[in-house]
């Protein structure tokens, strides 16, 4: 599938420093180690609506990553799925009487333009689930192999306990994970699994679905599996980060690093586990099952500018839950308004510490709050806010640019 056009992304003079970042499975801050290229999977959209500010502050969140290891002098491998077929897509596109593969289309489109205006750099290898069938298919043959798959009815379900490490991505209890487990996709009460938890990884046709042929008979591929595949695929097992909103830890990454460490013995699926907090809105965290959502291109097409969206994003840590409302967004039309004041007039304060500063900032669990401080703080003094304005770096203006733009995405 075509991803997105890539951003310009300024080089820097200087290098950034190892990028560290929150592990949930450890439950601590890691330094990240890449060795070759710097391996990242994100999970991507379930193209049924459009792209609200919680996907976009999950995907400027690994976006930060992405420019981290950039800057530290990595190259990076991105790669990024889309749920192109799934139960709620099916759902949605009968609903409003739609063909799903256009509405799958349709959405996918509008989240590239999304991105695309957000600065979000493009995975090198973005994968529908549908163009993935013949990964899912091989996959799940490994793990019948390897004992992990039974059949209920026409359906194959994984056996959760083929996984030795299972449980220790989320660190859940299973009272924990029964909880939510219907809510996120899984069927613990179906009549014939082995355990309540175990989930489908194949699911046979049904009327009115689409389907496609393998050697356990029509269907279609299970949600979980369709990332161990594509990642798997295309970054091999223990690659550096798996990434998603906190929503994902379980089932989803559970599951999926099951799949992987099953197929792989011996190996992690993934060397860390990074996940963004929700966003809520009206009270409740956004999502497209309740309908309390911001679009990202309903902002867009009122004429925000998208760097004072990504601005809004970024002033929140992206492991904290937080609630959007539309103050934050003029507070930074006005910040960036004051900002790009600064950064016209050329000369200003000392930019070097600046760099450092955001570099070392991005480098910390992508603490992008102190990296905008640091900003600020050099545009009061540039601006004078609190006296004489400072300008004894001729330069500053152009450096403060390369790096709001390297390293925050934020091109001003
Ligand atoms: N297609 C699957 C992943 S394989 C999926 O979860 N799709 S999604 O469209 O529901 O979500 C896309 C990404 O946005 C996921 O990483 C999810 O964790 C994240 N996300 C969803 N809702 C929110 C929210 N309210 N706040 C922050 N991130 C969110
Ligand atoms: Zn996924």
């Amino acid at each position: 599938m075509r991803a997105w056009s890539t951003p310009d992304v300024p080089e820097l003079p200087l290098r950034g420093p190892a990028v560290r970042i929150y592990d949930t499975s450890r439950g601590e801050v890691v330094e990240t180690r890449p060795e070759g290229p710097a391996r990242l999977y994100v999970c991507g959209i379930t193209p049924y609506d459009a792209t609200h500010i919680g996907h976009a502050a999950t995907y400027v969140a690994f976006d930060l990553l992405y420019r981290g290891w950039r800057n530290a002098g990595h190259e990076v491998l991105y790669v990024q799925n889309v749920t192109d077929v799934d139960d709620p897509l099916l759902e949605r596109a009968d609903l409003v009487k739609i063909d799903w593969v256009e509405l799958a289309q349709r959405e996918t489109e509008l989240f590239r333009q999304d991105m695309e205006a957000l600065r979000v750099l493009p995975p090198a290898h973005y994968i529908g689930a549908v163009e993935s069938i013949p990964l899912v298919i091989d996959l799940i043959e490994r793990l019948r192999e390897a004992g992990a798959i039974y059949q209920v009815e026409t359906d194959l379900y994984f056996s959760v306990s083929a996984d030795t490490a299972f449980g220790e991505l989320s660190g859940w209890t299973r009272e924990q994970m029964l909880h939510v487990f219907a809510d996120r996709g899984g069927d613990p009460d179906r009549e014939g699994k082995r355990d309540p938890l175990d989930c489908v990884v194949w699911r046979g046709e049904r009327e009115g679905e689409p389907s496609w042929p393998s050697p356990f008979g029509p269907g279609r591929p299970g949600w979980h599996i369709e990332c161990t595949a594509i990642a798997l695929q295309h970054l091999g097992s223990a690659f550096d980060v798996q990434g998603g909103g906190s929503d994902l830890v379980f089932p989803h990454h559970e599951m999926s690093a099951g799949h992987g460490q099953v197929a792989d013995p011996g190996h992690r699926f993934a060397r860390a586990y990074a996940h963004a907090g929700m966003v809520a809105y009206d009270g409740e965290k956004m999502s497209k099952s309740k309908g309390n959502l911001v679009f990202v291109s309903a902002l867009r097409n009122s004429d925000v500018d998208p760097m004072a969206i990504r601005m809004v994003l970024l002033r929140h840590h992206y492991r904290s839950d937080w609630e959007w409302t539309d103050d934050q967004l003029w507070d930074a039309v006005d910040t960036l308004t004051r900002w790009r004041k600064a950064l016209s007039l050329g000369a200003g304060a000392p930019a070097a510490p600046v760099v450092d500063a955001v570099l070392a900032a991005v480098g910390n669990d992508l603490d992008a709050q102190t990296a905008l401080t640091a900003v600020d703080t050099w545009v009061k003094a540039t601006l004078g806010d609190d006296g004489l304005a400072e300008t004894s770096d001729p330069d500053a203006a152009t450096t403060i640019h390369r790096v709001l733009d390297a390293a925050l995405g934020l091109a001003l």
